[in-house]
């Protein structure tokens, strides 16, 4: 796992460089947001099962064709599948947010998982709208806190969405 720390100091250290200015400004704009990353992370920690409820209530009200027979989230157990797979989004979402950081999504959540998804008929786009339900619910539960959104809190959030609904051109 990478954070935005070891991300700089890996790159200088390939090049056998010391860390000049461009390295210090992107380390002193991760400090100067480091107080906002806690509050956030400690936002998402004790709402978490808020923010998988109403993302999930959501989704369904939106999409109530996943609960029928012939959905993917139809039956006990594929529906608590659905609610677990949010929570580890949401989850992860939170480390990546401190970390300053995806690669720990690449790492711990994506690599593989289109294929799982494929071969368990999982459906994606449901899957991506999931996920960003949970980052509207994030940013209305800061709003109501008057904490402004930053763009390092929605981007673990995007960067799933972008990553699950990326064609593989390979195949
Ligand atoms: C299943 N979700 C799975 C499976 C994995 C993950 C590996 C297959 C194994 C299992 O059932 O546990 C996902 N596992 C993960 C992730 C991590 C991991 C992300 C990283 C920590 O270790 N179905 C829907 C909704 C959507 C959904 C749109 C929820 C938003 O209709 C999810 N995922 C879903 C469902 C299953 C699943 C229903 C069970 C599918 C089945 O067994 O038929």
């Amino acid at each position: 796992m990478q954070d935005a720390i070891t991300n700089i100091v890996n790159r200088y250290d390939v090049k056998g460089s010391y860390l000049d200015k461009f390295a210090v400004d992107q380390l002193s704009s991760y400090f100067k947001t480091g107080l906002l990353r806690i509050k956030v992370i400690q936002l998402i920690n004790s709402k978490a099962s808020f923010i998988v409820k109403e993302a999930s209530a959501q989704l369904y009200s939106e999409q109530p064709e996943l609960l029928r027979p012939g959905g993917n989230s139809y039956t006990t157990r594929r529906y608590a599948a659905c609610l677990r797979d949010l929570e580890y989004y949401l989850r992860y979402a939170s480390y990546a947010i401190i970390a300053g950081d995806t690669n720990v999504l690449n790492e711990r959540v994506l690599d593989g998982l289109r294929d799982t998804y494929n071969s368990l008929s999982v459906p994606i786009a449901p899957t991506v709208r999931g996920i960003q339900l949970l980052k509207e619910v994030i940013l209305q539960e800061l709003s109501n806190e008057n904490i402004e959104a930053e763009f390092f809190i929605v981007e673990p959030f995007s960067y799933m969405c972008r990553a699950l609904s990326e064609q593989n051109i390979s195949r």
